[in-house]
């Protein structure tokens, strides 16, 4: 019996992949497909797949062309295949010519034509091209980082940028429209990214919202949280999406660690301790500009985001201790909120006016998980216990800092109308109520 063996993402089958299967399969009398998982196309740059692991696995086999399906989790995996079912062809489409010639001392290769004009790409594009606007003026760095982002993404196409924040001149050169006059500004867009001071949000959602535009928007949403569960209301009854944007979220290994400090494997955790700092001096803010980002807003959502997936947000009391640079307009350069629990306690530190190690630190009963800086952007994180033969580390690509599997998420929620959010909303509101407790001064220590 000659075996047969290809690969593939195989996302929103289509008749490439059928015609490559079915010739596949001719090849020989048994053909196995490997169906890459979703963490091997992120770390191979894939991260536009729009179809689960389990519906592209499903899709393949209904065709009724495999005799086997495997999952492609890793590099290598390929010869440790062919080894394993003892293969007599590996084959792939005529795109990958020449790329696995290195297989040819397994068994053999065989590239088959490509079917043109047919893509999972043309397709993505087709079915969700979204007419993105961004918001913001004052923190260009992220905005630049985000149009970089988005133009990656598949279906997602920046229309412009509306400024009302800092000179038009000094914006980065985007090669698209600036806009002034935000209800024009709106009425061209269907989504919009917000990243305009925080000040501004309330009103720049409620606008966009009621006209039925989605919002992905920079935490903290608003400023109080009464305004933030009045945005998550007004998108439900509009039928948008209405999404917080901490890109620390989507990184992969942020993700996995809650996974596994939720799972028990350090015992019950007591603590957790973020620390978010960045003495950026090219970003010397003026304090005195009312667009210039404090701290508590800079960073605590950030920071904040670890203490509440896994402590949760039933503190029983909250101290901030903060150090200003400008007491009127509660321009902290420096701030540490511990929140207690009734049996663990969480602490943050955030400061643009103060360098301090950017770590995050699980502690629980049993052992520890140790991020190290920059925590909030982090492709690495380690388990640690007393005997350190158990201590254990994870590697997980991360490119773009999360910015692009945040937008990919955005645009699956727009797609399929249900929030895609890895940001739970109790959280995002109670995001806005401490950020509105710093504002209002209650439990604040000042240590200017
Ligand atoms: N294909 C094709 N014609 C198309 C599109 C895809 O023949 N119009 C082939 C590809 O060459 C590949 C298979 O269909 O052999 C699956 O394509 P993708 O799902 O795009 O996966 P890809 O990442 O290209 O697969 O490690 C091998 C790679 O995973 C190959």
């Amino acid at each position: 019996m000659k075996k047969v063996i290809t690969y593939g993402t195989y996302d929103l089958l289509h008749y490439g992949h059928i015609r490559l299967l079915e010739r596949a399969k001719a090849l020989g009398d048994y053909l196995i497909v490997g169906i890459t998982s979703d963490d091997f196309d992120k770390n191979r740059g894939k991260f536009n797949v729009q179809q689960s692991l389990m519906e592209r696995v499903e899709a393949v086999k209904s065709t009724g062309i495999a005799d086997e399906i495997i999952i492609e989790e890793y590099e290598g995996q390929k010869i440790d295949d062919i080894r394993r079912y003892d293969i007599d062809i590996f084959t792939v489409g005529s795109d990958w010519t020449g790329y696995f010639d290195y297989l040819k001392d397994y068994c053999d290769v065989v590239y088959l034509e490509r079917t043109e004009g047919i893509s999972s790409t043309e397709l993505r594009e087709k079915n969700y091209s979204i007419r993105l606007g961004l918001v913001g003026g004052s923190a260009v760095r992220i905005l630049e980082k985000y149009y970089r982002e988005s133009c990656l993404v598949n279906g997602v196409e920046v229309v412009g940028v509306y400024n009302n924040e800092i000179a038009d001149e000094a914006l980065p050169d985007l090669k698209v429209p600036i806009y002034n006059d935000y209800d024009k500004f709106i009425c061209d867009c269907e989504a919009i990214y917000i990243v305009s001071h925080p000040s501004q949000h309330y009103m720049q959602i409620k606008t966009a919202l009621e006209k039925g535009k989605h919002v992905l928007c920079e935490s903290p949403l608003t400023l109080t949280n009464q305004q933030t569960e009045e945005m998550f209301n007004l998108a439900e009854e509009k039928n948008v999406i209405l999404m917080e944007a901490i890109k620390t979220a989507y990184a992969t290994a942020y993700d996995r660690l809650l996974l596994i400090a939720q799972s028990g494997r350090i015992g019950r955790i007591l603590s957790v301790d973020a620390t978010c700092t960045s003495l950026d001096q090219e970003d010397s803010v003026d304090n005195e500009s009312k667009y210039s980002w404090n701290s508590i807003c800079a960073w605590g959502p950030t920071a904040m985001l670890p203490v509440f997936q896994l402590l949760g947000i039933d503190y029983q009391n909250k101290t901030i201790v903060s150090s200003f640079l400008n007491k009127k307009t509660h321009w902290d350069g420096f701030s540490q909120i511990t929140f207690l629990y009734d049996k663990a306690v969480g602490t943050i530190k955030v400061g643009t006016k103060v360098k301090s190690e950017g770590d995050l630190i699980i502690s629980g009963t049993e052992g520890y998980i140790y991020v190290p800086s920059p925590w909030w952007k982090t492709d690495y994180f380690e388990l640690r216990f007393e005997d350190q033969n158990n201590n254990k580390r994870y590697f997980y690509q991360l490119d773009g800092e999360g910015i692009r599997y945040e937008l990919v998420a955005f645009i699956k929620s727009v797609k399929s109308g249900q929030s895609g959010a890895y940001i739970d909303r109790k959280i995002t509101e109670k995001i806005s109520e401490v950020i509105e407790g710093f504002y209002s001064g209650d439990s604040v220590v000042d240590i200017s």
